[in-house]
């Protein structure tokens, strides 16, 4: 064996790449926060800075996120514990901003799925479970928010095998009943794990006690009834329960389940470590040339998202890539499969939140962010130049709210357009232009309204530009071809006044009308025309 061939068998091993996936508001960057905290990434969780108001969570960095206090766009974070390379994605979980999402769980080996106790699986989870389960991957479950009144912990397991057809496998069992949790039975290790007060407000790692199962000092910390319930719960988790079985969790058929309080650090310690035991190594990635390995010794990776102005400072613009396989090494050059160039891969970073560090080396599983000029697009593949393939394309979303958008002041159309590009380049909106019109105004489309106020929030804070947004009556956009490949044109179409036809960013018409009635209209009246709900040649999701 090669020494490259060990090195990487060797750090592809120690790499753990996921996803914190859920519906809004179930305590997905809490737990992101307190997983860094334990991994001892960040002293205090939430900013450095200590003062109460000050405080915002690390992965929640972009201005409109800290004044909502909700994520509007995935962000990275690494760290390393017992000996593991973690890489983590938190998600936004706002219906309005699951394009970001999509994309996000195109990058990780496994997910968890953050379940509010007094919720359960929620609306957008279940979505979410569904592409993690499309694309295979195992998904671990972090039943969160267990300092309050929730449902029953046996009524979660019923929830998901009914809601969500997944068995689960409770890998710690909470002691003590409505909201009055004092501690986890960890069902691997057979020990009682009971917490001390918290005087921290969850900011600190909280201390703990374990205990042996028959210690009596147990009884007399929890009292009887607790104790009694924990006894009923286990025995029958023992014996109408499912096995613990690897195998299974691998291929997404069973979910390992943890209880735990993100913002008082109940079980997120025990959730890490055997997080890091049982999830997952970078897995292969399916690409124009067959499977590719992530021990392969040629070097591979694909752009998932692009960032622009994530350091006010800098305002420079960022690619995140999945490392798939081979060494990464800065200053490399590489294969960029979509412009058929060599590109030298300078300053790669990664990242704890706004702390950046310039890296020499990258394994299969890491994500990093590369400073980019201008030339890399969400799905981009690099790869070495002796071994040229590309990834499979990202599945696309159609959008299903428009506005016509100008700059408020005509002299600031340079940052207007600017601005409207970067964000375009990153996702956060489509563009479209209408046919005929000048470049005074662009038409936007989204998945949901929320997208609009970032936009103009971000052009506002980044661009400095005040933009005039007209919402549209429009829901429904068809890329148009004609069956003989005749150009599509506004005069060659019967019946586009009866919308707007526009042009996409690769300027392929587009027509946007207000229904699937008008749709039927344009379609009943050219025969020989082709409507597509989306890109043709991009698969689009559901
Ligand atoms: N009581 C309680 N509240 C929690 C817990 N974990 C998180 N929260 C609170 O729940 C709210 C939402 O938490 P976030 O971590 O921002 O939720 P999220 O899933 O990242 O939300 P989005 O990113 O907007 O989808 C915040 O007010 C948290 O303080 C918990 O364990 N107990
Ligand atoms: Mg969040």
């Amino acid at each position: 064996m090669s020494a490259l061939q060990e090195e990487l068998d060797r750090e592809i091993g120690k790499r753990r790449t996921f996803a914190i996936i859920s519906h809004p508001d179930a305590g997905k960057t809490t737990l992101t926060e307190k997983l860094l905290l334990y991994g001892g990434a960040i002293h205090l969780a939430g900013s450095i800075k200590s003062r109460k108001t000050q405080r915002h969570a690390v992965s929640d960095w972009m201005e409109i996120e800290k004044q909502r206090g909700i994520s509007v766009t995935s962000s990275v974070l690494q760290f390393d514990y017992q000996g593991c390379r973690i890489n983590i994605l938190d998600t936004p979980g706002h219906q309005d901003f699951s394009e970001d999402t999509y994309r996000t769980l195109m990058a990780v080996d496994s997910a968890v799925m953050v379940l509010d106790i007094a919720k359960g699986v929620e609306a957008q989870t279940k979505k979410l479970f569904k592409v993690c389960k499309q694309r295979g991957i195992p998904i671990f479950t972090f039943v969160n928010k267990l300092d309050r009144f929730g449902k029953a912990p046996l009524d979660i397991m019923d929830e998901l095998e009914n809601v969500l057809g997944i068995r689960s496998y409770p890998m710690d069992w909470p002691i003590g009943v409505d909201g009055q949790y004092m501690g986890v039975y960890d069902r691997q290790k057979q020990q009682i794990e009971l917490f001390a007060e918290d005087s921290s407000h969850g900011q600190e790692e909280r201390f703990s006690e374990t205990f042996a199962p028959d210690d009596p000092k147990v009884k007399e910390r929890i009292g009887e009834e607790a104790w009694q319930a924990l006894q009923d719960d286990l025995e029958l988790l023992n014996e109408a329960g499912e096995d613990f079985d690897l195998e299974r969790i691998a291929a997404g058929e069973l979910t390992p389940m943890f209880f735990g309080s993100a913002m008082t650090n109940f079980g997120v310690q025990n959730f890490l470590e055997e997080y890091i035991r049982l999830a997952p190594t970078p897995a292969p990635r399916n690409s124009s040339d067959g499977m590719i390995e992530p021990d392969d010794e040629k070097f591979s990776a694909f752009v998932f998202k692009i960032q622009a102005n994530m350091n006010p400072a800098h305002r420079d613009r960022l690619a995140f890539i999945r490392i798939c396989s081979g060494k990464f090494e800065r200053n490399m050059n590489v294969w960029h499969e979509r412009s058929g160039k060599m590109l030298k891969l300078a300053q790669p970073q990664q990242f704890l939140a706004q702390d950046r560090q310039i890296i020499d080396t990258a394994y299969p599983g890491d994500i990093v962010g590369l400073f980019d000029p201008g030339v890399f697009g969400i799905g981009d593949t690099i790869c070495d130049e002796g071994h040229k393939f590309k990834f499979a394309d990202f599945p696309v979303f159609p959008p299903e709210k428009f506005a016509r958008v100008s700059a408020k002041d005509t002299m600031k159309r340079k940052q207007f357009v600017k601005g409207i590009e970067q964000l375009t380049q990153e996702g956060a909106i489509q563009l479209f232009q209408q046919a005929g019109a000048g470049t005074e105004s662009y038409i936007v489309g989204t998945v949901g309204t929320l997208q609009f106020e970032v936009l103009e929030y971000r052009l506002k804070n980044e661009y400095n530009v005040d933009i005039v947004m007209n919402m549209q009556p429009y829901e429904v956009a068809r890329w148009l071809t004609f069956e003989d490949e005749r150009e599509v044109t506004p005069e060659s179409l019967k019946g586009a006044d009866r919308g707007m036809f526009v042009y996409d960013r690769h300027g392929s018409p587009v027509l946007l009308v207000n229904n699937e009635w008008a749709l039927g209209w344009i379609r009943d009246n050219n025969p020989q025309l082709e409507l597509h709900p989306a890109p043709v040649g991009r698969k689009q999701i559901l």
